[in-house]
């Protein structure tokens, strides 16, 4: 059971009803619904270090949808695709491109989940369902949150296969080794005009959660691009879900772009935490993946914004990653370009030394390194 320890979070805004009735122990998985999930997986793979896990599909009786689970130390991603034509999975990719479908959440009991949730107002993807076979059960409930992305909730007991019930042991020749990849820090939704608040108190009213830090567009429009974001927190801080809408700016902003090309509110990015992002981002580079890069004058000052830092400033210029402080510590950062063919979803790289924070202080550099990207997509 989740204890709620909030000594070490800051909740400006606290939430009186918040934290006990859906207590969460973690991200179980984040399924992706992609055009081709085979390829897709060895993508990650190759890539980004995820190692093979499990497999649904024809072989193991199912007939409508393809499913590859892949694992780095805490992150699990699933990978599916429809295997006939139309049906929910080709809808959603017709409408968004590749994109998260589902942001599972670990819990004890899926069944209170779905109760708790559902009777302050979330409307439900599916009821509780139990799962078995010979290695246990899993009980998976679901209900809808922004756009047509959904959180499914899983109880796993004891249970002892691979993934749940229904997968089998993926186990082929080819598996790469991991970047160093440890847990989600968290998933950060682009929601539509004006409708931060609305999203922001669906998750302090039926999941429970406070807000952790805002900033507005103050903090952080630039020249053209302009958006708003708060960070929701659940009560042990191992779900933080940041939710971002966009700000009027002279030109577009990044927001808007996402919701043209996605066509509504989804998941922007997820952020995956490392021990040492040096090394990450150096696997990662070898590996094709192609991050933002500021200019070279951003690390002419950033001590003096940030003070002391245990690593070499050379290596991470040379890397391109970012650095803020907070009055609990510091932490490092660097963003994908979008990783997907829409200019939709993108990968950042965290690695946090004390600071409980999102990186504030390079909201400036990042976003004109994202406008420059929408420059040349001729989107601005
Ligand atoms: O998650 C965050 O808040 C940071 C900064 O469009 C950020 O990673 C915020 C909005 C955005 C891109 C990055
Ligand atoms: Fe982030």
């Amino acid at each position: 059971m989740a204890t709620v320890d909030k000594s070490s979070l800051k909740l400006p805004i606290e939430n009186p009803e918040a934290q006990d009735f859906l207590p969460l122990l973690g991200t179980d998985y984040i399924e992706l619904y992609v055009g081709n999930a085979k390829q897709s997986a060895y993508y990650y793979m190759a890539a980004w270090g995820f190692r093979p896990l499990a497999y649904a599909g024809l072989e193991t009786g199912q007939k409508d949808k393809v499913s590859y689970v892949l694992q780095q130390d805490k992150i699990r991603l699933v990978l599916s695709s429809p295997l006939q034509s139309g049906g929910e999975i080709n809808k959603h990719i017709d409408a968004h491109g590749d994109g998260v479908k589902v942001v599972a959440l670990w819990v004890d009991n899926a069944t209170k989940s779905h109760k708790e949730t559902t009777t302050r107002g979330a409307k439900s993807y599916f009821e509780p369902k139990t799962l078995e076979d010979q290695h246990g059960k899993v009980v998976l409930s679901g209900i809808h949150t922004y756009g047509e992305t959904v959180h499914v909730f899983v109880e796993r007991g004891d249970y002892k296969g691979v993934f749940m019930p229904g997968f089998r042991k993926w186990d082929p020749f080819y598996k790469p080794a991991e970047v160093g990849l440890k847990y989600i820090d968290h998933i950060v939704g682009n929601v539509g005009w004006n409708e931060m608040n609305k999203w922001c108190q669906f998750y302090a009213k039926v999941m429970g959660f406070a807000q952790l830090v805002s900033f507005d567009d103050k903090d952080i429009s630039t020249e053209y691009t302009a958006l708003m974001s708060k960070v929701m927190s659940n009560g042990n801080g191992r779900i933080k879900f940041p939710i971002n809408e966009p700000a009027e700016g002279r030109k577009k902003s990044q927001i808007e772009e996402y919701i043209d090309f996605y066509n509504g509110a989804g998941v922007q990015h997820m952020a995956l935490a490392t021990d040492n992002i040096i090394e990450t981002v150096t696997a990662l580079k070898n590996r094709g993946v192609e991050f933002l890069t500021v200019p070279a004058s951003y690390y002419e000052d950033v001590l003096d914004r940030v003070g002391q830092i245990d690593e070499d400033l050379e290596p991470l210029r040379e890397l391109g990653i970012l650095i803020d402080r907070d009055d609990e510590g510091y932490l490092l950062q660097i963003f994908t370009k979008p990783i997907l063919d829409r200019p939709t979803m993108f990968i950042e790289i965290i690695q946090r030394k004390g600071a409980k924070s999102f990186g504030k202080g390079n909201f400036k550099a990042l976003f004109e390194a994202i406008e420059r990207e929408q420059e040349a997509r001729g989107t601005l």
